[in-house]
């Protein structure tokens, strides 16, 4: 069996998503998840004309050999759209064998270690019982773990902190929108919402908080003290993640647990936070972390030093990549929660797919390889929209982190 065909859709059934579709001689194919939030069309491009053309006439099932022509063979390594592009060649191949083999991804990583995949959902709002009133919504759909966010009194927009409620998109306009930032007064409403959450809704709830990297690993510590006492499952992006060593100054600091890895591409990012136990939980995606093959890698180097997964799973990730993450989540030893923000009806209608949620839990789909399409007919109908994430500035101006 031979790859015959490798295209790449973009669609944006509400928002943009990159799609890899491979076809086999057999007449197989396999989608993977090229979606780079805001900078979708350079993975397209790095897939159609340097990636697609290596592709056709290659053995399918080499999945690891594949990985290693795209990732050394290149000689630029590393890197957002590099490693997006190569994760969604990988994601389909591991569809592909899937089907050939005629089991669900998951068997092929081992089997099930657990029952269903704990997710977490959002409940945002600007002020602290809009954010009761969201909790409380989920807790009724039988969630077991929700992430915290509320509006920065005086300040007219915070990241994270939505007007649409149960749908949740971040990228808001055709050019980057602009919000100011204040440390203090942040730090001053969060303890506040911890407090207000469990006094309503006592300590069963898993509860987390995404501080998106706005802080330094001083104030960082000093936040997550002061939150000790309501039992936060995890602090999120704490302080931006290129010093891994800043990480060791919020251990210093807290016994607060901490969450990074979304923007994290390779295992180089996190190598010295996972082999120094700085952190207890990686959020490194298939879709952005060199797909299904190399964040195994990660999450397995992670088993090895206490620190547990919890990937990161927004609107921008696609249900391609949802589903893959699915049947890494379900096999893994040391899984430890999903993000699981969900798509709108249009994305799903555009990717039709057999992960379902029950009772806290996402459940990954039972069909051969990672059970989920893309509807190229419907994709056409959405075309590309520019949108980008909004850019944060310091009270004086400055440009600061998200
Ligand atoms: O594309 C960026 C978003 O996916 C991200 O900002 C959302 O921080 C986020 C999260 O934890 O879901
Ligand atoms: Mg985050």
């Amino acid at each position: 069996m031979r790859i015959t065909d490798a295209k790449v859709i973009v669609t944006s059934p509400g928002r943009n998503f990159v799609t890899l579709k491979i076809t086999t001689s057999d007449g197989v194919t396999g989608i993977g998840d090229a979606t780079l939030n805001g900078r979708e069309l350079a993975v397209a491009s790095y897939l159609r004309d340097h990636v697609c053309p290596l592709l056709i006439g290659r053995d399918p099932a080499r999945i690891e050999d594949t990985w290693q022509y795209l990732y050394r063979g290149a000689y630029w390594r590393r890197g957002p759209v590099t490693m997006t592009a190569i994760a969604a060649v990988d994601t389909a191949l591991w569809d592909i064998k899937g089907k050939v083999a005629g089991l669900p991804v998951y068997q092929l990583l081992g089997g099930r270690s657990r029952e269903g995949v704990t997710v977490y959902g959002h409940a945002n709002g600007e002020t602290v019982p809009e954010v009761l009133d969201e909790v409380a919504k989920y807790v009724d759909l039988g969630y077991r773990a929700v992430r915290v966010q509320c509006g920065v009194p005086g300040l007219d927009a915070t990241y994270g902190v939505s007007q649409d409620k149960m749908f949740y998109e971040p990228a808001d306009a055709k050019l980057p929108s602009e919000a100011t930032w204040s440390t203090e007064r942040y730090l001053r409403v969060v303890p506040e919402l911890f407090a207000a959450v469990r006094d309503r809704f006592g300590f069963d709830l898993h509860v987390l908080h995404d501080i998106h990297h706005r802080l330094t690993p001083i104030e960082a510590g000093g936040l997550g003290s002061r939150l000790e006492e309501y039992a936060p499952f995890w602090l999120e992006d704490p302080v931006p993640a290129e010093l891994q060593e800043g990480f060791r100054l919020i251990r210093q600091h807290t016994t607060a647990p901490i969450a990074v890895g979304e923007v994290f591409n390779s295992i180089w990012d996190c190598e010295r936070l996972i082999r120094e136990q700085l952190i207890d939980y990686i959020r490194a995606t298939v879709v952005h972390a060199g797909g299904i093959t190399h964040l195994r890698r990660i999450f397995d180097l992670a088993a090895l030093h206490h620190v547990r997964t919890g990937s990161h799973g927004a609107t921008d990730l696609s249900p391609v990549c949802m589903s893959a993450a699915l049947h890494l989540d379900i096999a893994v030893p040391n899984f430890g929660i999903q993000e699981y923000m969900r798509h709108t009806e249009a994305t799903d209608e555009v990717f039709p797919h057999g992960y379902r949620f029950a009772d806290g839990y996402l459940h990954p789909s039972e069909e051969p390889g990672l059970g989920v399409d893309i509807d190229e007919k419907l994709a056409a109908r959405y075309p590309y929209e520019a949108a980008y994430l909004p850019v944060n500035r310091l009270m004086d101006g400055s440009v600061h982190s998200w």
